[in-house]
Parts: structure tokens; C-alpha cells; sequence
């Protein structure tokens, strides 16, 4: 019999978000009344939005025609998406051809730590999301759990101290730097001096960064950076992934992308970007033609209007859980609320809790599931993570039932 691959058996448990389904079907199967609401996984509930299903359905009716049909594409993406992209959301800082479309922002993670293999030294934000370190472990860049975390991982811790933002002088030599702006799950987004300090910092340790903008299209601040790329010399230390599903509620139709500045080089000298389309010519086949289309009708005007209006209503929400969550108290200490302002995320303290107990309370006395801030990581332990995708008279009776219940 073939050995199981001891990379995989050193992760410690499920993956955060089926563990939770798991936990909440059990509950439901025991509570059979239960009106469960979910403001836990991140995933969106709106319908997609007209401009964009026009793409889609333009898309699927061409594919229908013998001089509309097309079979594989180039595995980097349509052209005119990636120049939409570079044009539209990256405003020319970046070139089309380093654009490299995909089937969405966790697959490309994983893929681009295929790229760096198990030879690298993985540095987190604390609490992060959770494919960062689960997938580095797969692919054995980093070994068993600990107490602290998983070995060979540098966490760096991001609390309410020092304002979700890290100590980045941690960064040691030659790292592989996992940052993710909107955050996940804090919700806080990186002002453009932190992310200077960042850059400064991965430059100065021959270092790279990957930066995970997936929820860039929630911020509305103007002063707070959406790419890495607004910040001078990132071209020389950061990759960045981002994605369709939050924008423009394309979970389940899969479509997002990854930058790889051609300036970006390994040690002997060889461009990143020549091994990452290596690697994603020889195991990724493109996304989808037909998300492709839908992702195209997005980036024009009506269609980033249509963006707009989505990402509003979701972050309303955030508000309206943020606004119940400060109006508590819940419990005797009190509860600390963050984020949800800028992301689609409200980070919530419970001092003196612990993350699952309050996930199980929440479940138990409201049927609302939430995400255990210590799921993301050492430093989320007493956090909770609501997320505000959800319709909103869900998110409404949420919200009602939350306001009525005291932790002991
Ligand atoms: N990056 C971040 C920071 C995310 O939070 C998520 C989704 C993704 C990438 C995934 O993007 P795709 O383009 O859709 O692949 N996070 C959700 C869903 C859980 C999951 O496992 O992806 C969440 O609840 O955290």
C-alpha cells in the first residue's frame, strides 16, 4: 500500500469552514426547529446583477454559434480581461501580460506555493486566513502543530494593540510574507504607510510578499491603498492575488487573478513570472471563457456601478452587525468590535472567552452560526468573526436574536 504523504497527516484537523458545517448540521440534525442563520463562511447570498448575466448569457449564446465557439484559450485569460484588469482596477500600474487570470484566489494560492515549495520560510499575519498555513503545511513547507501554531511558521501576531497591523521587523531573510489587505478576518485594511513599512521590510530581507487584496472592491476610504502596487518598489517584492467571487458574487462561477511583476526574480536571477506561467501552462487550463465574459462586463461602467451597489449592500450589513454587536453587552467584560467598515467583516472580542465556547453559545441560544477567531490562528483566540454576506432580513433577525442574549 502507498504511504499517506506526511505533509498532509502533519495538518491538525478539518479545514475551518467544513468543520463548521459540520458542527452546525449536527446541531441542526439534534435541534430540528433551529432557524440556523449563517453569518459564518464568507459566502455570497445576492443574485448576480443584470449587466453581468447579460456578459454571461452573451457569452454562453456565442459559445452556441460555429463562429462564436471556442474550445481552450490562452491559460492566462482572455486578452481583453487582463488589459480590462490592468487598465481599470490597477490603472496601468501594472502591464496586461503580467495579469494571469484563474479560477479563483484560493486555487492560486495554492498553486503559488506549488511555485515556492517546501524550501521557504512562511511568515503570517496572526490570525490569517487559513489556506495560507494549511496549504504551506501540504506542501511541507511547515510541520506539526504545536502550541503555538504550526513549526516553521513565524506568526505575527495582529491585536488590537497595535492595530491589526504587525510588527513587520519579524520578517527574517529570504521569507514568503502571506498579507492580506481588507483583512481577513480582522477586517482592518493596511494604511499606505504600514504597507511602505512592508515593502521597505521585504526588500531589505530579499523576501516576497503575497498579497491578497480579494476584498479590495470593499474599501471606501480613498486614502487606504487597494493594491500593493500604488506603494513604490512592490513591483520588486510582492505578488498579488485577487478575485471576482466578493466583488461581484462569483463564488460558485469561479474566476480571479494573480499579478507577477516581470521585475520579480528568484535568487539566480530567473523572472518569477517565466515560472509561474510554466507552472500554470503545465497544470491550469484557464478559467472558465464564459466567467471570463461575465468578469468583462463587470470592469465597464455599468457594470462597475452594478459592483458598487452589491459591495454597498453587504457592507451595510456589516454595519448593522457592528452597530447590535457595540450596543450589547453580551457578556460581563464587555465586547470589542473591529473592521466591517472597509471589509466585509466584523472582528469581535470576548474577553475572558473562549472562541469556540462563544461560537457554541451563539449557536445554542440564537441558531446563529459565526466563524471562532481561533480558527484563523493563535492570536484570534476570543474572537469571533461575523460575516455580512447574507440577505438582509436574515441579517436583520440575526441581529435581533444576538441583541437578546447575555454570555454568562
Ligand atoms: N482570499 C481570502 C482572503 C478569502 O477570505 C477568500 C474566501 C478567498 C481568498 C477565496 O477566494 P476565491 O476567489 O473565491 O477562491 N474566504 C471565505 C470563504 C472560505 C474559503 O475557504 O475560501 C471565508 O469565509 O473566509
Amino acid at each position: 500500500m502507498l504511504k499517506r504523504n506526511p505533509s498532509i497527516a502533519n495538518l491538525s484537523s478539518g479545514y475551518l469552514f467544513p468543520e463548521i458545517a459540520k458542527r452546525r448540521s449536527a446541531y441542526a440534525k439534534a435541534h430540528p426547529d433551529a432557524k440556523i442563520i449563517s453569518l459564518g463562511i464568507g459566502n455570497t447570498t445576492e443574485p448576480l446583477t443584470p449587466h453581468i448575466v447579460d456578459g454571461l448569457t452573451a457569452a454562453v449564446h456565442n459559445l452556441g454559434t460555429p463562429e462564436g465557439y471556442s474550445g481552450y484559450g490562452d491559460e492566462a485569460g482572455l486578452t481583453a480581461l487582463r488589459e480590462k484588469i490592468a487598465h481599470v482596477l490597477y490603472n496601468n500600474l501594472i502591464r496586461s501580460d503580467e495579469v494571469f487570470v484563474s479560477d479563483g484566489a484560493k486555487c492560486d494560492i495554492g498553486r503559488l506555493q506549488y511555485l515556492f515549495g517546501p524550501r521557504v520560510n512562511v511568515v503570517v499575519q496572526d490570525p490569517a486566513y487559513p489556506v495560507y498555513v494549511d496549504g504551506s503545511v501540504m506542501i511541507g513547507a511547515a510541520g506539526k502543530s504545536g502550541a503555538t501554531g504550526y513549526r516553521g511558521i513565524t506568526y505575527l501576531p495582529c491585536t488590537a494593540s497595535n492595530g491589526f497591523f504587525p510588527d513587520v521587523s519579524r520578517i527574517k531573510k529570504n521569507s514568503l510574507v502571506y498579507f492580506c489587505s481588507p483583512n481577513n478576518p480582522t477586517g482592518a485594511v493596511a494604511t499606505r504607510p504600514q504597507l511602505e513599512q512592508l515593502v521597505r521590510q521585504a526588500q531589505k530581507t530579499g523576501s516576497v510578499i503575497i498579497f491578497d487584496s480579494a476584498y479590495s472592491a470593499f474599501i471606501r476610504d480613498p486614502q487606504l491603498p487597494k493594491s500593493i502596487y500604488e506603494i513604490d518598489g512592490a513591483r520588486t517584492c510582492a505578488i498579488e492575488v485577487n478575485s471576482f467571487s466578493k466583488p461581484i458574487g462569483f463564488t460558485g462561477v469561479r474566476l480571479g487573478w494573480t499579478i507577477v511583476p516581470s521585475e520579480l526574480t528568484f535568487a539566480d536571477g530567473t523572472p518569477v513570472i517565466r515560472d509561474w506561467s510554466r507552472l500554470t501552462t503545465t497544470i491550469f487550463n484557464g478559467a472558465s471563457n464564459i466567467a471570463q465574459y461575465g468578469g468583462l462586463a463587470s470592469l465597464d461602467e455599468t457594470g462597475l456601478a452594478e459592483t458598487r451597489l452589491l459591495t454597498d449592500y453587504y457592507l451595510e450589513n456589516a454595519s448593522i452587525i457592528r452597530k447590535t454587536l457595540l450596543s450589547g453587552p453580551f457578556s460581563p467584560a464587555g465586547v470589542e468590535v473591529y473592521g466591517g467598515d472597509n471589509a466585509p467583516y466584523v472582528w469581535a472580542r470576548f474577553p475572558g472567552k473562549k472562541s469556540w465556547d462563544v461560537f457554541d453559545f451563539f449557536l445554542d441560544s440564537c441558531h446563529v452560526v459565526c466563524t471562532p477567531g481561533a480558527g484563523f490562528g493563535p492570536a484570534g483566540e476570543s474572537f469571533i468573526r461575523f460575516s455580512s454576506f447574507g440577505h438582509r432580513e436574515q441579517v436583520l433577525e440575526a441581529c435581533n436574536r444576538l441583541s437578546q442574549v447575555h454570555l454568562s
